[in-house]
This record gives C-alpha cells, structure tokens and sequence, in this order.
C-alpha cells in the first residue's frame, strides 16, 4: 500500500492512476498519522510554493512529514513535492519550506521560454535503483519555472539543460525526488516509478549519459469532441471549423480510444478540445469528466482540456466560478485547461479599464493551480488591409496576398468557435493573457484549419515576438515535413494536428522520423 499526500491542488489522479496501473494500492493520506505509519510515501506537488506550504502547515503535515522524511523510509516527491524539501524558495519568500536538504529554491532565470515545459533529458550523477531498466536517452515530462538549488552536491542524482544546468532529481538514502513527472512520462516514467516501487531494485547508472540534455519539440494529437445529431460524444474535425459532411457531424471514432492509440503511437500530449462548451455548461456535461477520468487511467502523458471553462449561472442562479470548472477538470485528470473564448472577453476588458482585477478566470486559475496549468486557445482569422496606416490592431507583412493582392493582414479573434469575430487582434491577446498569468499559448488559425496546407508560419512569427511563455503552433498540418517547417522557421515548442492523424494518412512515428537529426524529439521505441 502506497500513502499518497494530496494537499487539493491539482492532478494528483495522475499520479494515483500510474501506481495503480503497477499494480500497487493508493491510500490518500487523510491525516497526520497517515504520514506516520506510512511504508512508502509519494508526494506530487502542484500549484506554487507558498500555497502548498500554507495548507501543509494548516492541516498540520509539517512535522510529521519532517518526522517521515528523518527516519529515511522510502519517499517519493514529484515536482513541487521536490521543491518542499528546501529551506525556502522565491517563490514565496516569507514561507519556510519543509527544511530537510540545505539550500533554495529559485527563478529559473534563462533566455528561453518560461515555464520550462515538455520533454527533456536526464544526466545521472550518480547510481540509483530508479535508473534500473533504463538506458539514459529517454526524456522525462518537465512543468515548472522554478529550480532547486542544493547547498553541497551530495543529494543531486540527476541534472538537465534548459539555457543553465540545473537539478533535475535528488536522492539522499531512501529520499527521491524529482522535478519532472515520473506519471506524465511515458514508459520510461513507469518504469522510473516501478523501481521506486519495488524496493528491491539494484542501484545502476544507465549506460548512456548525454553531455548535454535538450528539451524535445513536442507533437500534440488533438481531438475536438462534440455530441453528435444522435447525442453520443464523438471527436470531429472541421474544415475551417465547419465540422459539418452533408449536414451531419463528422464521427472520427470515440475520444477515449482515440485517445489512447495516439499515447501508443507516441503523442507528446494530448488535448481534448469541447467545441460546443461555449454553449452548454461544461459541468452539466459529465461525458466530458467522464472522458478525461477515462483516459487518464491508462494514458500516460499530460492531457489539456478546453471549451466552456468560464464564470456560469445556472438557471436556478447559482453562480459557479471558472475556477470550479477548472478544478473539476484537473480532479478529473487534466494537467491543463485552456481557455478559449473567455480569454478574449476578459482581455477586452483589461483593455479597456486597463487594470487587472485578479478576478478574471485566467489569474484565479494560474493563482491556485500555477501559470503552467492555464493555456490560452486563440481562433483567429486573416483580415486582410490595403496597409496599416490607420489600422489600430497589430498589422503584419505577409508573403500570401489577400483576394485582391493586400500584402498586409492582421488576425481578428473570435469567439464561439470561430462564430463571432471581435474587434481584438491574437498578438495582443497573447501578449495580455501572459500579462494575466497564462503558461502556454495554443495558436489555432481558422483560414488554415483542416487545409493541410502547412501551419501559418507569420501568425506563429508575431505571436512568439511578443510573449516568452510556450506557443502551441496549430491548424493546417498535411504533412510530416510541416512539422520541420514550423520548428525550422519558428520558435514554436510543440505543434499540434488532428486531421492526418484522424484519418491515418500521417502517424505520428513518421512525423517525428522526419524531424529526427533536425530538430530534438521524443523519441519513442518505434524509433529506436
Ligand atoms: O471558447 O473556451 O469554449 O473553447 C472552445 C475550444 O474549442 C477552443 O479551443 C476552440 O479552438 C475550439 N473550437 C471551437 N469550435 C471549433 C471548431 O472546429 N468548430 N475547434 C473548435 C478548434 C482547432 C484545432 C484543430 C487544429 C488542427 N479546433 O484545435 O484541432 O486546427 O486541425 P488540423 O490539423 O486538422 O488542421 P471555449
């Protein structure tokens, strides 16, 4: 039996999920004397430093976790559970940490995007029985601005490179933790917690060492789900968002299943996308939970879920926060909501008082489940002008002329899937939702949205000018090689697809085949 400390902060169904698929039994701690009697402990952290310190000290954990942590039993910390062992971090200056290894918790400060997200490798320092099985190449789930900095280099286990090397794992006697997700980590993550598991494994250092880790470029499937005409929840896909075939909803298959074939044939990430949540109440539509709960039993990479997550009054007048939403989503498996047409509202406002309440879905959700877990969905679409003099919005260059041969266009942002067009261009939202406390932008494009004529290389441009959090680039993949295109002529850390995969005429293996030796990716066992 497995003790599991949850504080409430996230997705602990993850973590709970990949035991279980190891055959071991969870027990979610539900008081101090849970910790006590413990034989082994996991602890994923979520969320920021000072929050979870706070609950930690409110339901009295403190102590006996120090208690645990002394008599050297088997400990497992993920993430901010790794970040908890030090005395304090910058995160939360005022707040001592758990105090158990000397040294600080600081700003990931590089000249690259922050937060550090995605796949990337491991340099072990020294042996340990969670490396048995492992060759030392494979790549691990990384979510975080923040680093570990130990005092002495005696509990570092492993490091990586993200623009300065930094601590990527500790181990200190039968204490383990990690900064990377062991549980949104593929095979080499279960395998990793399996030997965490099974105490008896043997201490090894995995054969390969790389000189240097890089983070990978990720390929994201993405499934839009909606209920069709007869009810039943499918996954679709539009032509420029009309998802419409002879007057039915096109039927891709279930999103469970679907879902599940990309984990196998080497997804990074998957995202669900309820492209009718605008409209209904996300949490009258439980099918939705449902798949999610679902999926993350037996799919082991991070999922991000969107559509409806916004503040909603019910018809009695009962008045549920987007932050409910959300949270029902992250208790239900997502590692990330993404905000569609509620980011656009909300950014429209901010512009015109030009103040930020704190209230708005986007700083409610980054506050208590941290920036990384808010990512923002842009829909827009091409308005092409003569030139921008007199254009208020932010006017780019662009090499594809308009119908009648502008060279200029700026991207009008839309709401209720691509239904509504706003007087906001998607540069300037991006740039204001960072602002506001988002971690990742999801670049959608309506005028290249199922055309399979390759991703928009200047809408990418523009957006990643002007904000350093991670851009998702989307819409208008037909091929492996605009994959290379994107990750070669952008800055864009992941790109994303759905139609090719949908209907099989590109796999995911061949996308990253042919990345492979140009850009960095994941590599899975179909490519080894
Ligand atoms: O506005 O917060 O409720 O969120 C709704 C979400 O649903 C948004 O993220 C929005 O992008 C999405 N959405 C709404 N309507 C549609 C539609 O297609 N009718 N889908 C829709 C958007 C865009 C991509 C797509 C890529 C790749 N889908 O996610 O998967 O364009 O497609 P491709 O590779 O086939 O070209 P809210």
């Amino acid at each position: 039996m497995i003790a599991l400390l949850d504080y409430g902060a996230g997705n602990v169904r993850s973590v709970i999920n990949a035991i279980e698929s190891l055959g071991e039994k969870v027990k979610v701690v539900a008081g101090s004397e849970d910790i006590l009697s413990a034989e082994k402990l996991v602890f994923p952290g979520v969320g920021a430093f000072g929050n979870m310190m706070q609950i930690l000290d409110k339901k009295n954990y403190v102590e006996p976790l120090k208690e645990y942590l002394r008599s050297d039993r088997p400990f497992l910390g993920i993430c901010l559970g790794l970040q908890a062992l030090f005395e304090k971090s910058e995160e939360a200056t005022a707040i001592k940490g758990l105090g158990i290894i000397s040294g600080s918790v600081k700003r990931l400060a590089v000249d690259l995007s922050i937060p550090h997200i995605g796949w990337n490798g491991l340099n072990v320092r020294k042996p340990s029985r969670i490396f048995d099985g492992l060759y030392g190449d494979e790549k691990f789930y990384f979510v975080h601005s923040f680093q570990v900095v130990p005092k002495d280099n005696a509990p570092i286990l492993t490091t990586t490179d993200y623009g300065c090397r930094f601590v990527s794992s500790i181990q200190m006697g039968n204490v383990i933790a990690t900064q990377f997700h062991p549980e949104k980590s593929g095979t080499a993550g279960l395998c990793i917690l399996k030997n965490f598991l099974e105490s008896g494994a043997e201490e090894t250092s995995p054969l390969y060492v790389p000189r240097r880790t890089q983070l990978a470029k990720r390929i994201i499937a993405c499934l839009d789900v909606r209920s069709n005409d007869q009810g039943d929840l499918v996954v679709t896909k539009g032509d420029q968002y009309d998802v419409r075939e002879n007057g039915a909803v096109r039927n891709f298959g279930k999103p469970v299943q679907l879902a599940r074939r990309y984990y196998e044939e080497g997804a990074d990430e998957i995202a669900f996308l309820n492209i009718t949540g605008f409209r209904d109440f996300p949490l009258k539509d439980m099918p939705m939970l449902e798949v999610l709960k679902e999926t993350s039993r037996n799919v082991f990479v991070p999922l991000t879920i969107g559509g409806g997550i916004r503040d909603y009054t019910d018809k009695d007048g009962r008045r549920y926060s987007a932050l409910e939403v959300a949270s029902e989503y992250f208790r239900s498996g997502a590692d990330k909501i993404s905000i569609g047409s509620d980011a656009v509202l909300i950014v429209e406002e901010y512009l015109k008082s030009g103040r930020k309440t704190g209230k708005s879905a986007i700083e409610e959700i980054s506050r208590v489940y941290g920036n990384q877990a808010v990512v923002i969905s842009i829909d827009p679409r091409r308005v092409y002008v003569e030139s921008p003099a007199g254009i208020k919005h932010h006017v780019i260059e662009t090499t594809t002329a308009g119908p009648n041969g502008e060279r200029y266009c700026w991207y009008q942002c839309t709401i209720k899937g691509g239904r509504e067009g706003r007087e906001l261009d998607a540069v300037t939202l991006a740039r204001v939702c960072e602002e506001l406390g988002a971690g990742e932008i999801l670049l959608n494009c309506i005028d290249k949205d199922g055309t399979n004529s390759g991703f928009d290389i200047e809408l990418i441009n523009a957006v990643k000018e002007v904000v350093s959090i991670p851009v998702i680039a989307s819409s208008g993949a037909g091929c492996a090689e605009h994959f290379c295109e994107v990750f070669t002529k952008t800055e864009a850390e992941s790109a994303l697809a759905a139609g090719i995969f949908h209907r099989r005429e590109v796999p995911i293996a061949d996308v990253k085949r042919c990345l492979k030796g140009k850009v960095e990716v994941r590599a899975d066992d179909t490519l080894k």
